[in-house]
Order: structure tokens, then sequence, then C-alpha cells
């Protein structure tokens, strides 16, 4: 049989997204044949993806394609795929990091990686978005280990701590980190800050849009006119974010925002952007986290923000919280992230289409 009817996989949780970790040599090579095999692997488009390995929602829906690099100072290559659950869409518009925690294991797994003894680095270059992040897979006798004492809200239990490190993500897929230049512009009557800090957003207040921004999951995506309200606002936006037409891609995200309720920073709903989020995606909650620094913009007027030049900042979101750990330069931009993240390998085998 020929790769377009069956590859080797490993179906891993990366974070709070699961997902089919493939190696880029076992997937055709032509883009086409590659994306129609993995709307049959998911079983896309269908909302219930019954026929196929996706878990009826966009954060279960995402694959990781993973090779060895050959850049200076990196480990792997890794291009990020959202299969669409109910169109017959595979994008690489947009970055994800959460399937990103489970990389390193990966890598490591395939023999990709060689395991140092305590902790292996890898370095990890993303291919959507042309950027290097790091990841910490603990490797304990040369070997991935798993379980641990590492929590994160959104995912029960606990299991071994994966850190990851961020560079150099403004502008990632918009060329500038604030790509109008302004700290908020009005669309549709909103106040809306449009940013990308490794992952296009689109931030308001959720009382600008008629929400508090406590409401939970199901609450929001029952709120049809909410959705229809916010999705004219980012089909305005595209062509401004220098995403050009995103009627079928999934970025910009759409971040409503409102003051932190439980000691944190900021509290965010998000849209991904057709589904609220459960939690929040790993560069979505660097972009909002950064929003909340732009002088000025809707995000900073709700947000509770610590001094310093090493600021931790606590995204409340829906499950939880998401703790950012962000760097300043001496002009107050964001020079690096990092945040904590876990994995968990939960099948390796052949996946049919
Ligand atoms: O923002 C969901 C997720 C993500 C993306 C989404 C992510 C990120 O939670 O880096 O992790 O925004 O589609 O996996």
């Amino acid at each position: 049989m020929t790769a377009h009817s069956q590859s080797p996989v490993l179906w891993m949780r990366g974070g709070t997204s699961k997902g089919g970790y493939f190696l880029a040599q076992d997937l055709p090579a032509d883009t086409a044949a590659r994306d129609a095999f993995l709307l049959r692997v998911m079983g896309s488009p269908d909302p219930r993806q019954i026929d196929g390995m996706g878990g009826a929602d966009p954060l279960t829906s995402k694959v990781a394609v993973v090779k060895k690099s050959q850049r200076d100072g990196v480990d792997v290559d890794y291009l990020f795929l959202q299969v669409f659950v109910d169109k017959a869409v595979v994008s690489d518009a947009q970055n994800c990091g959460n399937i990103l925690a489970g990389i390193g294991p990966f890598a490591i797994e395939r023999g990709l990686v060689a395991a140092q003894q305590d902790e292996t680095r890898v370095a990890i270059f993303m291919e959507n978005t042309g950027q290097i992040a790091i990841g910490t897979v603990q490797t304990p006798g040369g070997k991935v280990r798993y379980d641990g004492d590492a929590k994160i809200d959104g995912v029960p239990g606990s299991a071994a701590p994966i850190p990851l490190e961020f560079r150099d993500t403004a502008g990632s897929s918009c060329g500038a980190l604030l790509p109008t230049g302004n700290a908020f512009d009005e669309v549709e009557g909103v106040r809306v800050t449009l940013i990308d800090n490794g992952m296009p957003c689109v931030v308001m207040k959720a009382q600008d849009v008629g929400i508090t921004g406590y409401e939970d999951r199901d609450t929001l995506d029952n709120d049809t006119a909410l959705k229809a309200r916010i999705e004219k606002i980012r089909l305005a936006v595209g062509e401004r974010m220098n995403l050009g037409d995103v009627t079928d891609k999934s970025v910009p995200k759409m971040m409503l925002v409102a003051p932190p309720r439980n000691g944190g920073a900021v509290t965010v709903r998000s849209f991904i952007p057709h589904r609220a989020h459960a939690s929040i995606g790993v560069l979505g909650a660097v972009s909002v986290a950064t929003a909340c620094l732009v002088e000025g913009s809707p995000a900073a007027e709700v947000a509770s923000i610590p001094g310093g030049d090493r600021k931790t900042l606590s995204v409340e979101h829906p499950t939880g919280e998401t703790t950012c750990v962000m760097e300043l330069d001496d002009s107050g931009a964001v020079t690096s992230a990092a945040m904590l993240r876990t994995a968990r390998k939960l099948m390796d085998g052949v996946v049919f289409s």
C-alpha cells in the first residue's frame, strides 16, 4: 500500500489539544494528496467526525508533521495542520503551541533527537511562522518520561513538565506585532487591538460585544448572535492584518477580555475562530498577554499588570488559568515568553484512510 492509504502515526495529547503526529516522510509529498489523506484520517468534513480519528472539536482535529532539521542549531522542523471538522479544509495558516508540547517527545521517540541524561532540550523550527521554540523534555535514563507532578488547567491529573520557550514571535504571521500600527482600531463599532505575538488575534473587551467575559464554553458556543457579530469583525480585519481573505482560515482568533477574578492579569474567552476555546491556545495566550501591555489598548484597560521587566501573567480562561512568563526590553517590548505544558503518548500505530 502507498502512503496515501495508510501511515505510521503517534497519537498524542499536546497541552490542551490532541492529534496525530507524523514523520514528514510518511505522508504524501504532494499537498493535495496529503490533505485528502488527513481529511479521511480525521473523518472530515462531518460535525461528528464519526468516520475518523478526530474528536468533533477543532482542539482534537490537529496534525503535526515533523522532520529532522537542516538548520543550524535546530533539531526538528514542525509543520502544524488544522484539519477543519465540518469543512473539507486543511490549513497551515496558523501555528499551535499546544501541539508543539508533544514535538520534543515525538522527536525523541522517533529517533530524530538523541535523549540526554536527565532532560533533553529540543530546538524546534515552527514552519508555519518561521520561528524557533525550545521544548525541554524529561528523559531520565535516556527515555521520555510522561508521568510527573506538573498540572495544567484544562487537563485532568498531572504529567511530566514540558516548559516551552519562545523568542521573537512578534509579527509571526502579520509582519508586525501591531499590523495597523495602532493600539486599537474601531471595527464595526467596537474598539479592537489587532495583534500578533505568535498568533494573530483580535482583542476586544467582552462588555463591548455584550457579554461579561465570564461565560462558560457552552453558553458562548450557543450564542449565535455573538458569534455572527464577532465573525463580521473578523472578516473585516483579515486584509488589515495582512492575512488576506480569512473566510476559510482559522486565524485571526477572537479574544474577548474582562478584568481578572482570581488574582490573575486578565480573563479571556476566545473563539478559534468559530468555536469557543475550552481554555486558551498557547500563542493565543502570549498574544493576549502582550495586548495587555500595549498602552491605550482595550485589554490594558481591564488588565492587572505587575511591575518589572520579567512579568508573570496569569491569563484566566473558562477552565482555569495559563501562566505566561514574559521578558521585556528597556522599551517595554516583549522579547521572550515561556509557558509550562505537558504531553502524553496515547497510541503508536498505523492509521488508515
Ligand atoms: O495558540 C487553539 C490550542 C490552539 C492553538 C487554537 C494554540 C496556540 O489550544 O498556540 O495552542 O487557537 O486554534 O491548541
